[in-house]
């Protein structure tokens, strides 16, 4: 087959910011563009956890420190690339088109929440792993169709321990589906560490099992995420097949706003992380290459938070959700034991609010 165990790590910029590999061919616009993106998925996160404080929000992942393994695997798709993320992806789904506001009702709780279709992702997958099936299945309807787009399926490391995540690679190599399979390693699935999820050194190993390349990336160093996704993206859709892309990255918040990671993270581990800062790490790059200027980038920074209060506002103009809404959309036909959900949550809600 002619494919290795990966054992070498990719990357362009050192945590520090300086140049050790070769920097993808990109415009000065584009990269300002990428790191704007990072800058703005950082800003969303921080202010979807402070709503949820506020009681304004419903229970939210954040996704610091992942922006640019979140970027790099959007960034090098076209228009009609599919992507199938979790709930730790939401910023490569802005980038593909999803509006900030659509995934803001969807943590808001409401039904009718909808992405465009043009943004060509599938709703944002909890049940772990099997996104990358469905990523896979995406990947079989392009080739059956003979069209030359990609689909990329991203999951957590902890979900690489689900059959349905060993399953889609299976399925990837033995039919040659044109998908990229990344893999999000951020050391934690919930306060279970990375070392008691495989024996494997690297998670990107498994690929050569299954016949699929695997690559591992520095995914807090944007720029090598870019270069190797595209890679990734150009081979798939030039009919080579599969990969499989090991993005090594850190939580750096908790799980979700349900959880305190303090309770489970060793001392220092997350101190040690934020040295590799991928937000700060690229910035340092810009600034030297003169692509940014300090003045530029306060006032990027300025911009979003105008843009994201815009976003808010607009949820918050909407009526409440009805909550009787919640149970129209699961079957065509509601079935009975639905029905009496439904009417019990009714009463109880008519109940409580007569309370009021
Ligand atoms: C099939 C399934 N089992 C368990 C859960 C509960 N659960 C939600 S998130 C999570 C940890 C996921 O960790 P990882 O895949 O590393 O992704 P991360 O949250 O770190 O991005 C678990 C166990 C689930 N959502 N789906």
């Amino acid at each position: 087959m002619g494919i290795t165990l990966p054992d070498t790590v990719y990357q362009v910029l050192t945590p520090e910011g300086q140049v050790v590999g070769e920097v993808p061919h990109l415009p000065p616009g584009r990269m300002v563009e990428l790191y704007r993106w990072m800058v703005f998925g950082r800003a969303f996160s921080d202010r979807m956890v402070a709503l949820q404080r506020q009681g304004r929000m419903g229970t939210f992942g954040p996704l610091n420190g992942q922006e640019a393994a979140s970027v790099g695997i959007a960034a090098p798709l076209q228009a009609e690339d599919w992507l199938v993320g979790s709930y730790r992806e939401i910023l490569s789904y802005f980038i593909k088109g999803v509006p900030p506001l659509a995934i803001m009702e969807v943590y808001r709780g409401y039904v009718s929440a909808r992405y465009p279709w043009e943004a060509r992702c599938l709703p944002i997958q909890i049940v772990l792993a099997t996104q990358v099936l469905h990523a896979v299945g995406l990947a079989m309807a392009i080739k059956y169709d003979g069209k030359p787009d990609v689909a990329v399926g991203v999951c957590g490391e902890g979900a690489t321990s689900e059959g349905d995540f060993n399953e889609a690679l299976n399925f990837a190599g033995v039919f040659k589906a044109p998908a990229v399979i990344v893999v999000q390693n951020n050391c934690w699935a919930i306060s279970v560490p990375r070392s008691a999820q495989t024996a494997a050194g690297y998670i990107a190993h498994r690929g050569p099992g299954f016949g699929v390349p695997g690559y591992i990336v520095d995914g807090n160093d944007v720029l090598a995420m870019y270069q190797v996704m595209a890679d990734c993206v150009a081979r798939a859709r030039a009919g080579e097949g599969p990969s499989l892309i090991e993005a090594l990255t850190y939580r750096m918040g908790a799980h979700t706003t349900a959880d305190d990671p303090r309770k489970y993270r060793p001392e220092g581990e997350m101190e040690e992380w934020s040295k590799r800062d991928p937000i700060s790490r690229f910035r340092k790059f810009l600034l030297d290459q003169n692509m940014l200027s300090e003045q530029e980038d306060r006032q990027m920074a300025e911009e979003i938070t105008t843009e994201i209060q815009g976003v808010v506002e607009a949820l918050e103009s909407r009526p409440a959700q009805d909550p009787n809404q919640l149970f129209d959309n699961v079957f065509e036909t509601a079935t009975p034991q639905l029905e009496s959900q439904r009417s019990e949550m009714l009463l109880r809600n008519a109940r409580t609010l007569g309370k009021e």
